[in-house]
C-alpha cells in the first residue's frame, strides 16, 4: 500500500507513536510562525520555559492584526515582538510587510516541511505542499524550544480534482463548495489531500485559498503536492532551490475520497452568519450591499488583485456601497502598481487599506447598522465586522468586484467583462521589511522592551480530587472563539492583559458572564458540537481560566480550542449521552467527586445537586494530554 503525501511528511517527521487513525502522535516542527494578537503572550511563554535562541529550523514573528494603534498598546506590542525576536533568533517581519499566511507562503513556506503557526489560517502553506498547522500559543512557544507538537492522528481525505474552472469562477468556490457538502464541522480531526488532473490548473495562491479556509472546515490542515506549478511559483518568488517535487504514491490509500469537478462549479455565496451557509449566487443574486472588501489571508494575492482590477476597470463603485481592498503583502502591492491593477481599483472608488488583516478581524471599516457586506475573506461569524447587526457574505474576488460596481450581489459571468492579465514570470521578492535573526554575538546584548500593558501568562493550579461549581453558561452549536473571547478594534489590544482581557469574556453572548464568573468564583460552560470552532486564540481558553472555568462540558469540541483548554488546565468533558445537555441549566451546580482519578479511566461521574440526577461523561482526550490535565497545565507540565 502506498503513502498519501501528507503521511509521508508525518512520517519524516514522527517522534512518538505511529500513524494510525486517532492514536496520539508526536512530530517534530521544522518552522513556526506567530503573529502580533498571539504572538504576545507566545513569547512570554517562551521567555518563562528559560531556553536562549529558538531550536526550530525558522521561526518568524509577523506583525498584522493589531495594526490599528489608537493608543500606545498595540505599538508597545511591537516594540516587545520585535525585541523578543532579536533576543532568540526569529525573523521579523515588521508592520507594513503584510500579512503571516501571505507573506509565509511568499518568503518562507518550503515543500516537505512542517509549520505550526499561532494562527488558525497556518494551512494556508498547504498550498505549497508543507504539513502546517494552526496551534494555540503555547504549543507553538513550546515547538521554538524544540519540543514536538502532539496531536492525534487525523483520517486522510482525498479531494480528487477534475476538470477545469470556468472563467469567473475561483478558487475560492471549491473551497465554498467544500463548506457547503461538509459544514463547519465537516472537516475536524482530517487531512484534506487534494489531488487528481484538476491540480495542475490552480497556481499555488489559488491552491493557499483552498489550504486557507479549510481551517473553516475545522480541518488539522490541508495540503496539494509539490509540482511544477510549485516550482514555477518559487522560481518567481527567487526562491527555486527551495523546491523539491513531492507527491502521492501512485497506490496511495486513504480514509476517505471526495470528488470535484472544477468545470461544473458555479460562483458560489456564504450566507450569514457561517461560512458553511453555502448557496449558488443565483440564488441570492440582486441583494442589495452596502459595502464590499477585498483581501484578508484567503484572497490577497496578486493574482486575486488583478482579477479585480480587469473587472472594475474604467467603473465607477455603486453610489449605495463603500469599497475597500487590503492587499496581502507589501510586494503585492508593488507588483500590483507596477501593472497598474492599483490605478484601475482606486480609480475606481475602492478605498486603499493597508496590507493587513484589518476589517477581517474587526479592526476598522466595520459595515454601517444592519449593513450587508460583501467580503473576500473566510470567516463571517456574527459580530466579527465590528459591526453586531451586520451582514457579512463571503464570496470570491470576481464576485466582490462585480458587486462592487452593480451595488448588488452580482454574478460576474452576467458583466459581459473579460478579464485580462497574464501572470508576471517574477514576482518583487525584496526583503528590506523582515529583519534577519541576530548573530548570537549580539543577542545577549539585547535588552526586551515590556509596555504597561504587558502582563504576564497567569498559571493554573494542580487538579485537586475534586471539583464543584455552577454553570455559568450553557450555549448551543457552533459556538466560535469569537463568542467566547471577542476580537475588534476595542478588545484585540488587551491581548498581553490577560487579567484585562477576561472582563469580554462572552461579553456578546452574555454581558454578565465575566460578573457572575466572578461572583461564583468559578465553574462550568456547557455547549453544544464543534465547540470553539474559528481562531486558534488561546485567550479564549486563557481568560476563563483566569475566571476560575474548571471544565468545559459540550456535544463536541473544535480541534484547536480543546488543544488549548487543555494547556491551560481546563478539562474537555463530552456528553455519552447527548440528551443529558436537555437536563442541564444555567445556574446548577455540578460536583465531580472523583475527577482527578476518574481521568484516567476517561469516564468521570457528574452529580448534578441541583436537580439531584447523577450522569456519566468522557473526558475528550488521553495519554500524555491527561498528565497535562492533573498538573493544571501544559506550562506546569513541562516545569
Ligand atoms: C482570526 O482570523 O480569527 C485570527 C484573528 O487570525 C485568529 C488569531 C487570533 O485570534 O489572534 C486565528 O485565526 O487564529
Ligand atoms: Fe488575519 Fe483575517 Fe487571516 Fe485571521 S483570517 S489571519 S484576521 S486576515
Amino acid at each position: 500500500m502506498g503513502d498519501s503525501l501528507a503521511k509521508k511528511i508525518l512520517k519524516s517527521h514522527l517522534v512518538e507513536g505511529s500513524l494510525n487513525k486517532g492514536e496520539e502522535i508526536a512530530i517534530k516542527i521544522d518552522q513556526t510562525l506567530t503573529q502580533d494578537a498571539t504572538g504576545t503572550m507566545a513569547y512570554l511563554q517562551f521567555e518563562s520555559i528559560g531556553i536562549d535562541k529558538v531550536r526550530t529550523e525558522l521561526s518568524v514573528s509577523y506583525v498584522d492584526h493589531n495594526t490599528l494603534q489608537t493608543d500606545f498598546m498595540n505599538a508597545d506590542d511591537h516594540k516587545y515582538l520585535m525585541s523578543v525576536a532579536k533576543k532568540y533568533g526569529i525573523y521579523f517581519s515588521r508592520p507594513g510587510n503584510g500579512i503571516c499566511h501571505q507573506v509565509h507562503l511568499e518568503r518562507f513556506a518550503k515543500p516537505g516541511k512542517t509549520l505550526l503557526g499561532s494562527d488558525s489560517h497556518t494551512p494556508t502553506a498547504g498550498g505549497i505542499g508543507m504539513i502546517a498547522i494552526g496551534a494555540g500559543g503555547l504549543d507553538v512557544a513550546v515547538a521554538m524550544a524544540g519540543g514536538a507538537f502532539y496531536l492525534d492522528m487525523p483520517s486522510i481525505v482525498k479531494v480528487n480534482l477534475t476538470g477545469k474552472l470556468q472563467p469567473f469562477v475561483s478558487a475560492k468556490d471549491i473551497i465554498l463548495e467544500l463548506l457547503r457538502r461538509l459544514t463547519v464541522k465537516g472537516g475536524v480531526n482530517k487531512i484534506f489531500e487534494f489531488t487528481g488532473p484538476g491540480v495542475m490548473t490552480l497556481s499555488v495562491p489559488e491552491r493557499a485559498t483552498i489550504t486557507n479556509m479549510g481551517a473553516e472546515l475545522g480541518a488539522t490542515c490541508s495540503i496539494f503536492p509539490s509540482d511544477e506549478v510549485t516550482k514555477m511559483f518559487l522560481k518567481a518568488q527567487g526562491r527555486e532551490k527551495d523546491f523539491i517535487e513531492l507527491k502521492a504514491d501512485d497506490n496511495a490509500t486513504y480514509d476517505e475520497q471526495i470528488e470535484i469537478n472544477l468545470s461544473e462549479l458555479e460562483p458560489m455565496v456564504a450566507k450569514p452568519h457561517m461560512p458553511d451557509q453555502v448557496v449558488k449566487i443565483s440564488e441570492i443574486e440582486g441583494l442589495q450591499v452596502d459595502q464590499v472588501a477585498i483581501g484578508s489571508c484567503t484572497n490577497s494575492s496578486l493574482k486575486d488583485i488583478l482579477t479585480v482590477a480587469s473587472i472594475v476597470d474604467g467603473e465607477t463603485v455603486a453610489q449605495n456601497v463603500e469599497a475597500a481592498l487590503a492587499p496581502g503583502s507589501k510586494n503585492v502591492i508593488l507588483d500590483a502598481i507596477k501593472l497598474g491593477a492599483i490605478e484601475k481599483i482606486v480609480n475606481s472608488g475602492f478605498r486603499l487599506m493597508e496590507s493587513a488583516c484589518g476589517p477581517c478581524i474587526g479592526m476598522g471599516f466595520a459595515p454601517n447598522s444592519k449593513g450587508r457586506s460583501v467580503r473576500t475573506f473566510n470567516r463571517n461569524f456574527k459580530g466579527r465586522s465590528g459591526t453586531d447587526d451586520a451582514e457579512v457574505y463571503l464570496v470570491s474576488p470576481e464576485v466582490a468586484a462585480a458587486t462592487a460596481i452593480t451595488g448588488k450581489i452580482t454574478d460576474p459571468r452576467k458583466l459581459n467583462k473579460k478579464i485580462t492579465f497574464s501572470m508576471p514570470s517574477s514576482f518583487n521578492s525584496s526583503t528590506n521589511l523582515i529583519i534577519n535573526p541576530l548573530p548570537d554575538s549580539q543577542r545577549a546584548n539585547v535588552e526586551i522592551e515590556r509596555g504597561p500593558n504587558i502582563k504576564p501568562c497567569p498559571a493554573n493550579t494542580p487538579l485537586s480530587d475534586s471539583i464543584t461549581g455552577t454553570v455559568l453558561l450553557k450555549v448551543q452549536d457552533n459556538i466560535t472563539t469569537d463568542h467566547i473571547m471577542p476580537a475588534g478594534a476595542k478588545i484585540l489590544p488587551l491581548r498581553s492583559n490577560v487579567p484585562e482581557i477576561s472582563k469580554y469574556v462572552f461579553e456578546k453572548v452574555d454581558p454578565q458572564f465575566h460578573d457572575r464568573a466572578l461572583e461564583k468564583k468559578g465553574g462550568f460552560i456547557v455547549g453544544g458540537e464543534n465547540y470553539g470552532q474559528g481562531s486558534s486564540r488561546e485567550h479564549a481558553a486563557l481568560a476563563p481560566m483566569y475566571l476560575g472555568i474548571k471544565a468545559v462540558l459540550v456535544k463536541s469540541f473544535a480541534r484547536i480550542h480543546k488543544a488549548n483548554l487543555i494547556n491551560f488546565g481546563i478539562i474537555p468533558l463530552v456528553f455519552i449521552n447527548p440528551s443529558d445537555y436537555d437536563k442541564i441549566d444555567r445556574d446548577d451546580i455540578l460536583e465531580m467527586p472523583a475527577i482527578k482519578k476518574e481521568l484516567d479511566s476517561g469516564t468521570i461521574t457528574v452529580i448534578n445537586k441541583t436537580k439531584n440526577y447523577e450522569m456519566k461523561v468522557k473526558v475528550d482526550t488521553s495519554g500524555r494530554f491527561i498528565d497535562i490535565l492533573k498538573a493544571g497545565g501544559l506550562l506546569n507540565f513541562v516545569r
